[in-house]
């Protein structure tokens, strides 16, 4: 596999000088950053694993992450290199994902949820050498699949395929990640010390929200995410007093570094790992291991508000994140009464931009904006179809260049040439309104997304996949309007002649081909034609309308 710096965009000489002046880049890998508080701090409590009990300190946690990274060495990983991550929320996450950033060799950001269709593009993609997986999780056979994977990464790589598994049932083939996690001698700190990558490197890979057939990368260096997560534990009042819950998909750039896991780490506090957000098992968590800070999608906060109003609420939470998708004014409302917590909403992206309220906003900021830009230097414009400023006040496309907001996809020049303007803005693709005193209010997208409780999906990546089916003649995904999640996915399929065609039979082509669950369509409408716009293209704003008024009839 060859360099990955290669493949993506670097911000230009002028900006680099800026942001190094300005002091948000520091010039030091995160690896280096995470040891340096644990030298500072060593006998501070820095990670909690609740499912299995594990609990170590900051100097146990570098010295683990030290001895995993040497071992990653040891196994033939080299700095650069890149590894598939699709593990839950546990001690080996942590443990790994240090040990990554302290060898340069670069986590890609998986989620539990990837099947084989989304696993073997990342593969492939980023030219991974490695995979690291549980051995089962939910029923499904993680370790068996990422066998499977080998033979067709292996042709694009031409290197060795290594399978890193979590669990009690390690194959073999496979490289027991547990042992891998384990404590070292002591020694491996110097050699590594030796091998360390360098700031402008890239640290990890995290998913792009999807608006392509398949999913890009997002390159982050180690200059511009520790500046992100620093900059993050500050706006959420993060200390070394700090306990925060990771209980989202911890690969997220949310629950990673905003400010997450990383965050929290460098000022010195508590990492706590929780499998899931269910709220009877998370609201125990929180209690007892006195959690102040975490960070959850609105679909989680109305489950949390539900069971806290009948159980009650965790009295060390101070706040609560909420962000991923547009939280309702009325739930927001309800946070501090019934949490006890302040509330902070999040509008973040892992490409870079995060934005955020602040705690000491008054509370009607708090519950009705998506806050705005962490740092003086995030540069933001709102503009209309022809990338003109609209006017102050009106909704606009979101436009954003910034110090973490890096100026490409990983190897993507098509698709950069769509995301990012000429001069480097990046195009989120949210419609948003600026108010008076400055903040952000998400309206709405023009981005072909569904955004399903936090998770995003790509609709042109949904209908790639079910124009793969013989019977599928036209076809069409929009997000449909949901009381839990938020959206749904909805298609709207035009058979070919004489075929017939059941939701049943669109879910199980998904799951032969192995795709994501969260993915498969929720609905399926069966039409003649699909509705189009003036210009010949599919009218999604008109499928979306009318999935919404044929739900509002039917309840
Ligand atoms: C409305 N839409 C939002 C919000 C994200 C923190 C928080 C979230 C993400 C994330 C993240 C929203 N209200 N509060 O990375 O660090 C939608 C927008 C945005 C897209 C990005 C973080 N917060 N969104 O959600 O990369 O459409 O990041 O462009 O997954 O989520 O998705 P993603």
């Amino acid at each position: 596999p060859g360099p990955v710096s290669e493949h993506t965009v670097p911000w230009p000489a002028t900006e680099v000088e800026r942001y190094v002046a300005a002091g948000y880049w520091q010039g030091v890998p995160l690896g280096h950053l995470l040891r340096g508080v644990a030298d500072r701090t060593p006998d501070a409590p820095a990670l909690v694993d609740a499912a299995t009990g594990l609990r170590l300190t900051h100097r146990e946690l570098a010295d683990r992450a030290d001895a995993t990274a040497a071992r990653l060495l040891d196994l033939g990983l080299a700095r650069g290199d890149r590894i598939l991550v699709q593990l839950g929320n546990g001690g080996e996450f942590v443990i790994l994902t240090l040990a990554c950033l302290r060898a340069g060799v670069v986590p890609v950001m998986a989620l539990p949820a990837h099947r084989r269709t989304e696993l073997s593009h990342l593969a492939a993609h980023a030219e991974a050498v490695a995979i690291a997986v549980p051995d089962r999780m939910r029923d499904f056979d993680h370790q068996a699949l990422a066998h499977d994977l080998g033979p067709g990464v292996q042709e694009i790589t031409g290197a060795d395929w290594l399978v890193l598994v979590d669990g009690d049932h390690v194959d073999d083939a496979s490289v027991d990640l547990r042992a891998l996690c384990g404590p070292g001698t002591g020694e491996e700190r110097a050699r590594l010390e030796a091998a360390c990558p360098e700031s402008r490197d890239v640290a990890v890979f995290l998913l792009s929200g999807g608006t392509t057939g398949l999913p890009k990368l997002i390159a982050r260096t180690h200059d511009d995410y520790a500046y992100n997560a620093r900059a993050s534990a500050d706006m959420a009042g993060v200390d070394a007093d700090s306990v925060y819950l990771v209980s989202l998909p911890a690969g997220h750039n949310f629950p990673l570094a905003c400010p997450g896991m990383l965050g929290v780490l460098l000022a010195g506090g508590t990492v706590v790992m929780l499998p899931s957000p269910e709220p009877t098992r998370a609201f125990a968590t929180i209690a007892a291991e006195g959690v102040t800070h975490t960070a959850v999608v609105p679909a989680v906060a109305g489950r949390w508000l539900e069971h806290a109003g009948e159980h009650g609420a965790p009295p060390s939470l101070r706040v609560l994140q909420v962000g991923g998708a547009r939280l309702a004014d009325e739930l927001a409302h309800r946070v501090e009464p019934v949490l006890g917590a302040r509330l902070q909403q999040v509008f973040g992206m892992a490409e870079g931009l995060l934005n955020f309220t602040r705690l000491d906003d008054p509370i009607d900021v708090i519950c009705t904006t998506q806050g705005r830009p962490m740092c003086p230097d995030d540069e933001v414009r709102l503009v209309d179809e022809l990338d003109v400023d609209v006017a102050e006040g009106t909704p606009g496309s979101l436009l954003t260049r910034g110090p973490y907001t890096p100026r490409g996809y990983y190897r993507a020049p098509e698709q950069n040439a769509r995301a990012f303007t000429a001069d480097g803005w990046f195009r989120s693709g949210d419609i948003c309104r600026r108010t008076p005193e400055g903040n952000l209010i998400v309206e709405g997208r023009d981005k072909d997304m569904i955004n399903r409780g936090g998770e995003k999906i790509s609709a042109e990546e949904i209908e790639n996949l079910v124009y793969q089916m013989p019977a599928v003649g036209q076809v069409a995904a929009v997000a449909m309007p949901d009381r839990e999640l938020g959206e749904r996915v909805c298609l709207y399929v035009v058979p070919r002649p004489g075929a017939t065609l059941t939701l049943d039979e669109v879910r199980a082509a998904m799951a032969a081909l192995g795709v994501a669950k969260f993915k498969w369509p929720e609905r399926l409408e069966i039409v003649d034609a699909l509705m189009s716009t003036k210009v010949g293209k599919i009218d999604k704003k008109a499928l979306r309308a009318d999935v919404a008024e044929r739900l509002a009839h039917e309840s």
